[in-house]
C-alpha cells in the first residue's frame, strides 16, 4: 500500500503540471464563454449584425440597438418594424425598449407612430431624457427631434391585412362584451345598457402573428443589456401597448445577476413581469433555462393556453429558454452567439 502510495505520488508529481494546465484551460473556455448574445426567434440577421457589434469593440447596449434594429429594418417575420401588425384604423405603431444593466436605465416608446427605427429612439431617451417612457405621437415629435425621419409605416401587404380583416367583419377582435357583438361584427363598438358578464372570448392571437424580437447581451466582464422591438398584435385596438416596451415584462437587465426578454401575448404576459422575475431567480443561483421554465409555470397557473416564451442568460455566459407547450407551438427557436460557437446559431427548447 505505501509503495503503491509513493508510486501514487511520484505519478502526480509527473501528472500535477499537465492537471495545472488541463485546469487552467477549462478556466479559459468558460471565462470564453463571455461575451453572449441570445434573442429570441431564429432572428439571425439580428444576432449576427449584434455580434459584429461586439466583435468591433462596440458596447453591450449598442449591440442589441443594433441587433433588434437590424430586424426592424428586416420586418422580421412581420412582426418586426413597419408595414405589420396594422391596427383597427389600419396602422403600424411600434413598441420597443431597451435597458443597461450597469445602471440599471431603461429608454422606451410605445405606440410610437411614423418612425421606423422604435428602438434607435428607445435609446434616445435615454441619452437625452431623464424619462423612461415615451407614447404616442408625441414620442414621434420626440424622434423627428433627436434626427430620425417621420415617414408612413403602412405597406402594400399591412393595407391588404387591413382590408381583409375588414372584409371578414372584423374578426378576429380584442373586444369583448360590446354592442354590436364583437364576435360577428365591426364596430364601432358601445358599453351595453345592460352589462351581462361573458365569459372572456379567445383573442385573435395565432403562434405565428407576433414574434417580438427580445435580445440579450452579457459582455466579456459580465455587463448586460437587454432590448425589444415590436410591432405588437395584429388588429389591436388603437392605444395598446403590450408588454414589450415595459421594464421587467419585455426584457430586464441587471449586470449583478443576468438578463432575460419575453415574446408572446403582451396583453398576458405583461401582468407577470417574467423577465424581472427570471432575473430575479438567477440572482438566486437558479439555472437560466430553469429561470425561465419557472416564469412560466408561474403564467400557466392562471392561463393555461397562453402564447409565449421567455429567453434567460446569466453573467457566467450560462443561457436557455422556454415556452408555454400549446396546439401549433411546441417549440421555440432562438439565436445564440458565444465564444464556444463557430458562429451564431440556432437553439430549440421544447414547450412546457
Ligand atoms: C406584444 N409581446 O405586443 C408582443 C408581441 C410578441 O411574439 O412578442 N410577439 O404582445
Amino acid at each position: 500500500m505505501a509503495a503503491a502510495g509513493r508510486g501514487g505520488g511520484r505519478r502526480w508529481m509527473v501528472v500535477a503540471p499537465f492537471l495545472l494546465v488541463l485546469l487552467q484551460l477549462v478556466g479559459a473556455a468558460s471565462a470564453a464563454a463571455l461575451p453572449v448574445v441570445i434573442n429570441t426567434w431564429a432572428f439571425r440577421k439580428a444576432a449576427e449584425t449584434a455580434w459584429r457589434v461586439l466583435q468591433l469593440g462596440g458596447s453591450e447596449l449598442d449591440a442589441v440597438e443594433r441587433g433588434c434594429s437590424q430586424c426592424e429594418i428586416d420586418q422580421c417575420d412581420g412582426s418586426v418594424g413597419y408595414g405589420g401588425s396594422p391596427d383597427e384604423s389600419g396602422e403600424t405603431t411600434l413598441d420597443a425598449m431597451i435597458m443597461d444593466g450597469d445602471t440599471m436605465e431603461v429608454g422606451a416608446v410605445a405606440d410610437l407612430r411614423h418612425v421606423k427605427n422604435a428602438i434607435g429612439v428607445a435609446r434616445k431617451v435615454i441619452e437625452y431624457t431623464k424619462h423612461t417612457l415615451l407614447v404616442g405621437e408625441s414620442a414621434s415629435l420626440f424622434a423627428v427631434r433627436m434626427g430620425f425621419p417621420y415617414e408612413d409605416l403602412t405597406t402594400q401587404k399591412s393595407l391588404s391585412m387591413y382590408s381583409q380583416w375588414l372584409n371578414q367583419s372584423c374578426q378576429p377582435n380584442y373586444w369583448k362584451n360590446v354592442v354590436p357583438d364583437s364576435s360577428k361584427s365591426c364596430g364601432p363598438y358601445k358599453r351595453p345598457e345592460k352589462v351581462t358578464c361573458k365569459e372572456e372570448q379567445t383573442t385573435s392571437r395565432s403562434v405565428h402573428n407576433h414574434d417580438t424580437i427580445g435580445m440579450v447581451v452579457i459582455g466579456g466582464s459580465g455587463t448586460v443589456a437587454s432590448g425589444t422591438s415590436t410591432n405588437g398584435a395584429v388588429h389591436k385596438i388603437p392605444g395598446r401597448v403590450g408588454d414589450s416596451p415595459i421594464a421587467g415584462a419585455g426584457s430586464y437587465a441587471d449586470s449583478t445577476a443576468g438578463g432575460a426578454a419575453a415574446t408572446g401575448d403582451g396583453d398576458i404576459m405583461m401582468r407577470f413581469l417574467p423577465s424581472y422575475q427570471a432575473v430575479e431567480y438567477m440572482r438566486m443561483g437558479t439555472d437560466p433555462t430553469v429561470a425561465c421554465q419557472k416564469v412560466i409555470s408561474r403564467i400557466q397557473k392562471h392561463a393555461p393556453k397562453f402564447f409565449g416564451a421567455v429567453i434567460c442568460a446569466n453573467t457566467n455566459g450560462s443561457y436557455g429558454a422556454a415556452c408555454n407547450k400549446i396546439p401549433g407551438f411546441t417549440q421555440f427557436h432562438f439565436m445564440v452567439s458565444s465564444p464556444l460557437l463557430s458562429q451564431p446559431t440556432e437553439h430549440v427548447v421544447d414547450c412546457i
